[in-house]
């Protein structure tokens, strides 16, 4: 990158005798929804303009030298980022475990910032925007926080949930597809790093939300068949439970989430039942390809029940591929995590 240009052999960028510049001038756009074709001398010329009125708006200069332009940059030149909050995955908060979380990044750590209304959970501290402590403090905390530049002061509400003891560890997984077929993955039209995989759903209830091995795909076979898929757990003991966090993995163009997706308990009878939740954050609006998150985290909220058994069901997406294998392959969930919370009577 640094060498430009002149650093890629000819034979590459120029691959046939009739082009005439660098990659023919065009950039394909292949899976970026909604983006045109472009040609590659255009985007460079609006990047170099948008860099020189950068560069000139805190101080520096264009000069012209033996007929070259240079550009100066002021080196004292400070970057005030507008102040905004982050919006990202909300704080983790288990009971009894220690907090470490941050509403501040590295944008916005610099600005005031304060507590303006609501009550902690007992235990927990806030300060400069960072949140920490342990608490058993179960339930939800809405919180109003502040952040000030001296002139300006900007407000926003977030609630903080205080999640039960999770009990998915003690649990024995049950899940539609317990092993991935790698010798199908590997021929697919892949968009993730390899290294995420892991080979099997027993990292559902390690803990671990993502990172290298952290994601399960329940992908069994070469089919786009519709289908179910389940993953949970099933005690020894009944557990009293009221809260349950699914956690996606990486996604892929060809699959990877639900259409839609609920949470089953075992009856006394030992069958699977529907229970009525409320999902917090709102499920997409829809399941197309665009708008599924990756590594997005949901949770369960319902009246407690007293069980054997917790899952989470839904309808797989099958979603179409322009790629010849991988528009055949697309039955599948990825997953990282699963976690089932006692409600707060039980502890
Ligand atoms: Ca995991």
């Amino acid at each position: 990158m640094i060498g430009g240009q002149e650093c890629v052999p000819t034979e590459y960028s120029i691959a046939f005798p009739h082009w005439t510049k660098p990659f023919n001038d065009r950039y394909i756009n292949v899976t970026r929804y909604d983006m045109p074709d472009a040609s590659i001398e255009d985007m460079i010329d609006r990047t170099v303009a948008l860099a020189v009125k950068v560069v000139e708006a805190r101080g520096g200069r264009t000069v012209e030298r033996d007929g070259k332009k240079y550009l100066v940059i002021n080196t004292k030149a400070d970057f005030n980022p507008p102040m905004e909050f982050c919006v990202g995955p909300e704080p983790r908060i288990v009971s009894g475990e220690k907090v470490n979380y941050d509403f501040s990044c590295v944008t916005n750590a610099r600005y005031a910032w304060k507590l303006v209304s609501g009550t902690l959970p007992k235990g927990l501290k806030f300060r400069n925007g960072h949140l920490s402590g342990r608490t058993t403090q179960i339930g939800e905390f809405p919180i109003r926080l502040s952040l000030s530049n001296g002139v300006e002061t900007l407000e926003k509400d977030f609630n903080l949930i205080v999640r039960g003891r999770n009990v998915a560890p003690q649990g024995h997984i049950v899940a539609s597809s317990t092993e991935c077929n790698f010798a199908v993955l590997d021929s697919c039209w892949t968009t993730n790093s390899h290294s995420y995989y892991a080979k099997d759903v027993s990292v559902i209830n390690d803990g671990v939300l993502d990172g290298e091995g952290s994601v399960f795909y329940s992908l069994t076979e070469k089919s786009n068949a519709p289908k179910q898929e389940w993953f949970g757990y099933e005690w020894d003991e009944p557990v009293t439970v009221d809260l349950v966090s699914f956690h996606y993995g990486c996604l892929e163009e060809f699959g990877g989430w639900y259409s839609d997706m609920w949470v089953e308990y075992m009856n006394p009878f030992g069958d699977w039942q529907k229970v009525p939740t409320i999902v917090h954050p709102a499920l997409p609006e829809s399941d197309i390809v665009f708008i599924q998150p990756h590594f997005a985290e949901f949770l369960f909220f319902f009246s407690p029940v007293r069980t054997r058994g917790i899952r989470v069901v839904g309808n797989v997406k099958v979603q179409d591929h322009w790629h010849k294998y991988t528009k055949d392959v697309s039955s599948f969930i990825s997953v990282s995590e699963v976690q089932v919370y006692e409600a707060p009577a039980a502890q």
